[in-house]
């Protein structure tokens, strides 16, 4: 038995030229994209976070389990706790938990323990995905649902003339106690996100893409 259909919406014919063009207008948008670290204190509105979080959860998904949680953060407090424990966790990363390897591939980035970030920019969200429903059923396609919602929310917010950077401190465990969040939840991300401080530099290394011909074959 299948469930009830109704007619596809929101589809208009275009030709062609016109994808063609919006693809590269997409594309140039995209290409302006940085992940920064330098972040103004500059307050963005609420409902600009609201937004970007509603067409992040546009995203497709296994079985529409739609197995997302987003912890906004403005809250002074809350950025303090949450940049301490990351900051706990990343001393312990660079300090020897990192292999040697890993750093010298991070090495470029300059990045260490302290992560000021975390409290100048006005908002972080946590995103958490739901490995089970809130009656123990079973998600499917967790991970990969909700990276392709971190990616849409990435991309709204860059849209709207905002910059984040996609923060992964490991493990995150801890933004788990201070978004009060239950142990079916695993947190993926913590995109920080604001105005970049205008003195923002971004790594020589960050701004060399690989090209069509390195990432793609296309068999015609
Ligand atoms: N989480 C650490 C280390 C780090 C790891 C990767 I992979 C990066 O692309 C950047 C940093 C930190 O935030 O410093």
């Amino acid at each position: 038995m299948s469930e009830e259909h109704v007619p596809l919406e929101g589809y208009s014919p275009v030709t062609d030229v016109q994808m063609t063009a919006r693809a590269a207008d997409m594309l140039k948008l995209l290409l302006t994209r940085r992940t920064i670290r330098d972040f103004a204190d500059t307050a963005v509105p609420r409902e600009t976070i609201e937004t970007a979080i509603r067409a992040a959860a546009t995203a497709p998904n296994g079985a529409n389990q739609q197995p997302w949680h987003f912890a906004a953060i403005s809250n002074p407090d809350m950025k303090r706790r949450i940049r301490l424990a990351a900051e706990e966790e990343e001393r312990a990363f660079y300090g020897g938990r990192a292999s040697e390897e890993w750093l010298d591939a991070l090495s470029p980035l300059g990045t260490d323990a302290s992560k000021p970030f975390l409290e100048t920019a006005p908002w972080l969200i946590a995103i958490f995905a739901q490995k089970k429903g809130p009656n123990g059923e079973k998600h499917y396609y967790v991970t990969e649902s909700v990276g392709i919602a971190i990616g849409m929310l990435i991309t709204t917010l860059h849209a709207a003339g905002l910059a984040t950077l996609t923060h992964t401190p490991a493990p995150m465990n801890f933004l788990r106690e201070i978004c009060q969040r239950p142990t079916t939840e695993k947190p993926l991300v913590l995109l920080v996100v604001g105005h970049p401080a205008a003195n923002a530099t971004v790594p020589v290394h960050a701004l060399q893409k690989k090209t069509l011909e390195q990432i793609a074959k296309i068999w015609e």
